[in-house]
């Protein structure tokens, strides 16, 4: 059994609906069990920052499925909650970014694991060092990175509640 973090993210209404929808599917699939997830987090965008705030959050999941596999049901999650990729970095309904598996590293055409810019992202380290505190990223515990990260981008990440 593979042990996986995945990373959720969306910022076009409805949110919240968008996030229950993403983990019911996932949970819909016989291969894939979710063990733990994060608190939601509303999230100031990072990259491209002319759009609205995001609200993310992390699973921890088991599956049996190959990290290609486990893509393949990502994106086909995306395509199904209506995410249409016009502007990279842009607005989107939902996004399913493979974070960790096992602590395997994966580099193919269509994958890169440990995700490549994880260890620089509030959105991500935040709700994952809440799920999984002992966890290492390469050879950098999460305390470390969380540790790096500027002031702003810490603050720009807040536990949403409703
Ligand atoms: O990489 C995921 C998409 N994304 C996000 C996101 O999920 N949250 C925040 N706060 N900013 C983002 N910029 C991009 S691109």
């Amino acid at each position: 059994m593979n042990r996986v973090y995945l990373g959720l993210g969306t910022n076009i209404e409805p949110r919240k609906s968008h996030l229950e929808k993403a983990l019911e599917q996932l949970k819909q699939n016989e291969a894939i069990t979710i063990v733990k997830q994060s608190n939601r987090y509303e999230t100031a965008p990072v990259g491209y920052t002319e759009q609205a705030d995001f609200l993310n959050m992390v699973v921890e999941i088991k599956t049996t499925l190959s990290p290609e596999l486990l893509l393949d049901r990502c994106q086909t999650i995306e395509k199904e909650l209506g995410r249409e990729r016009t502007i990279r970095f842009g607005p989107r309904t939902i996004d399913l970014d493979i974070l960790l598996y096992n602590e395997e590293n994966i580099k193919t055409e269509r994958l890169t694991v440990p995700h490549p810019r994880m260890h620089e992202r509030g959105f991500v380290l935040i709700p994952l060092a809440e799920i999984a505190p002992h966890i290492k990223i390469g050879e950098e515990t999460i305390d470390k990175l969380l540790n790096k990260l500027p002031k702003q981008e810490r603050d720009d990440v807040k536990v949403w509640q409703q």
